[in-house]
C-alpha cells in the first residue's frame, strides 16, 4: 500500500481533502453510455428490457417478471445454515429498524396556533439489488427492512439474471431472501435499464408481461456499479433516490495498540469486493503500519479472491496514512468520509466524539465491518466517496417524508393577521396579505382599513 505522510504537514481543509486517497471515476462516459439506455426503456418498455439484457446480461429473458412459483422454490431449496443466517440478520435488523421509526409530534406557538409534523411513508419503492463480482442477499435485507418499517405499501426489486445458473433467474439466494422477507414483485433485470424500469415505468411487450410490465415507483434506493450510479443521478429529481453510491471503501483509525493482524484481515476483507474498493489505515504509529503492511504480504496471496485485493490495495484509492497524532488521524478521518469507519484505539469513545464524518462507526476490535455487512442489526447501506460529509446511510427515514400540517384558528391567525399583512407588502406581494385580511376585515383592498 502506499504511504500518505502528513506529519509535520498543516494542510489547508482543501489540501486535506486533495491528500485523501480515492479512485477517478469515469463518470461522463458512464452519462454518454446510460442517456440513450434511459430513453429506450422510457420509449419501449419490455421490448427495451430484453434487448439490454441481451446485450449486457447476455441471456433474453422469457419471464422478466420473475414468477413467484420461483421465488418460493428457491427459498425451498435455501441451505438451512444460510437460512438461519438470513433469518438472524433480519431478525436483528428489525430489531433496528423498529426503533428507528420517527414519531410523529407537534409545536404549540400560542392559543390556537400549532404546526404538527407527520411522518408518511413513501407509497412505492424500487430496491436495486446487484450482481456482478458477488451477489449480495444481504443487501435486499439491508433494503427491504426499513422499507418494511416505515409501512411502504408497494416495494419491487430488480437484480440481473444470475450468470452462474444461465436460466434466466436472478441469484437463488436473492430469491430466497425475497421469499423470507415477504417480497414478490422481483425483476430479473439488471444495470441501468433497471433503474429506467423503475423511473419511467414499462410496458409490457410479451404476453407474460401483461399489458403493464412494471408501475413506475416514487423512490429508487439501493447500491450497483457506476452504471447504475449514473442512471440514478440522471433520473432523481423525477423519482427520489437514495444516493449515488460509489465504490465501498474502509477507513481505520488505528494507534499502536491496535492488532496488526486484524487490522490486515479488516483492510482485504474490503478490497475483496472490487478492483476499485478503498481500503485506509490511518494511524499515527509507524511500528503498527509496517506490521501491518507485513501481515498483508502474507495474508494477500492467501486469499480466495487475491488478485482483485492486490489490485484494490496497490491502487490510487488505498493506503496508509501516517499522522503526528490522535488529533491528527481525527482530522484525516474527518476529511476522508469513510463509508466504514473503525476505531481501534486507546480510547474509542473520545476519539468517536469527534468524529463527525462516517456512514457508519465501528468500535473497537470486536466490531469489524463484515459484522455490520452481515448481522449487527444496523445498515450496510452507506454513504461512500466522501459523502459521508453530508449524507447518512439507509435507514427507516430513507423510506418516509415528513410533512408539516399547519392548524391554525381565528385567535392564532388574527394574532399575528397584521404582521403577516406588513410582511407581504415589503415583498409587494399584497395578495398574500388581502388573503389573510379577508378572516377579519369586510374589504381588505381598502387601504384605509388595514
Ligand atoms: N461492504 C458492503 C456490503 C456488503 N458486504 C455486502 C458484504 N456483503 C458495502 O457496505
Ligand atoms: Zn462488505
Amino acid at each position: 500500500m502506499r504511504i500518505i505522510d502528513l506529519r509535520g504537514r498543516r494542510l489547508t481543509r482543501a489540501e486535506m481533502l486533495e491528500a485523501m486517497p480515492r479512485a477517478d471515476m469515469g463518470t461522463s462516459e458512464a452519462t454518454d453510455l446510460v442517456t440513450p439506455i434511459l430513453d429506450d426503456v422510457r420509449q419501449r418498455g419490455a421490448a427495451a428490457l430484453r434487448d439490454f439484457e441481451e446485450k449486457f446480461d447476455h441471456i433474453r429473458p422469457h419471464d422478466l417478471r420473475v414468477p413467484v412459483e420461483a421465488i418460493h422454490a428457491a427459498e425451498d431449496a435455501l441451505d438451512p445454515e444460510v437460512r438461519a443466517a438470513i433469518e438472524e440478520s433480519v431478525r436483528r435488523a428489525r430489531k433496528v429498524a423498529a426503533s428507528q421509526v420517527p414519531h410523529d409530534f407537534h409545536t404549540d406557538l400560542g392559543e390556537g396556533a400549532r404546526v404538527a409534523e407527520r411522518w408518511i411513508p413513501v407509497q412505492r419503492v424500487g430496491l436495486y439489488v446487484p450482481g456482478g463480482k458477488a451477489v449480495y442477499p444481504s443487501s435486499v435485507i439491508m433494503n427491504v427492512v426499513p422499507a418494511q418499517a416505515a409501512g411502504v405499501e408497494s416495494l419491487a426489486i430488480a437484480t440481473p439474471p444470475s450468470k452462474a445458473t444461465n436460466d434466466g433467474l436472478p441469484d437463488a439466494t436473492i430469491l430466497a431472501t425475497c421469499a423470507i422477507l415477504g417480497v414478490d414483485e422481483v425483476y430479473a433485470v439488471g444495470g441501468a435499464q433497471a433503474i429506467a424500469m423503475f423511473a419511467y415505468g414499462a410496458r409490457g411487450s410479451e404476453p407474460q408481461d401483461g399489458d403493464v410490465l412494471c408501475d413506475p415507483v416514487d423512490k429508487i434506493t439501493g447500491p450497483g456499479n457506476i452504471f447504475v450510479a449514473t442512471a440514478k443521478r440522471l433520473v432523481s429529481g423525477m423519482v427520489g433516490i437514495d444516493a449515488v453510491a460509489g465504490p465501498t471503501e474502509i477507513a481505520i483509525l488505528a494507534d499502536s495498540g491496535a492488532n496488526p493482524e486484524w487490522v490486515a484481515a479488516d483492510l482485504i476483507g474490503q478490497a475483496e469486493h472490487d478492483e476499485l474498493a478503498g481500503s485506509v489505515l490511518i494511524t499515527d504509529s509507524t511500528d503498527l503500519a509496517a506490521k501491518v503492511q507485513e501481515s498483508l504480504d502474507r495474508r494477500v496471496p492467501r486469499t480466495e479472491h487475491s488478485g482483485r485485493v492486490a489490485t484494490s490495495l496497490t491502487g490510487r484509492q488505498s493506503g496508509i496514512i501516517i499522522t503526528d497524532g490522535i488529533d491528527q488521524s481525527v482530522d484525516a478521518a474527518n476529511a476522508y468520509a469513510a463509508e466504514h469507519l473503525e476505531v481501534q484505539t486507546a480510547d474509542d469513545d473520545a476519539v468517536i466524539a469527534r468524529i463527525r464524518n462516517a456512514g457508519a462507526i465501528f468500535r473497537g476490535p470486536y466490531s469489524p465491518v463484515p459484522l455490520g455487512d452481515y448481522m449487527s442489526g444496523s445498515n450496510h447501506v452507506l454513504p461512500t466517496s466522501g459523502t459521508a460529509r453530508f449524507a447518512s446511510g439507509l435507514g427507516v427515514h430513507t423510506f418516509m417524508k415528513p410533512v408539516e400540517v399547519i392548524e391554525y384558528d381565528r385567535t392564532g391567525l388574527g394574532e399575528i393577521a397584521s404582521r403577516i399583512n406588513a410582511f407581504a407588502v415589503s415583498e409587494d406581494l399584497p395578495a398574500h396579505g388581502e388573503s389573510v385580511l379577508s378572516r377579519f376585515i369586510d374589504d381588505p383592498y381598502d387601504k384605509a382599513t388595514v
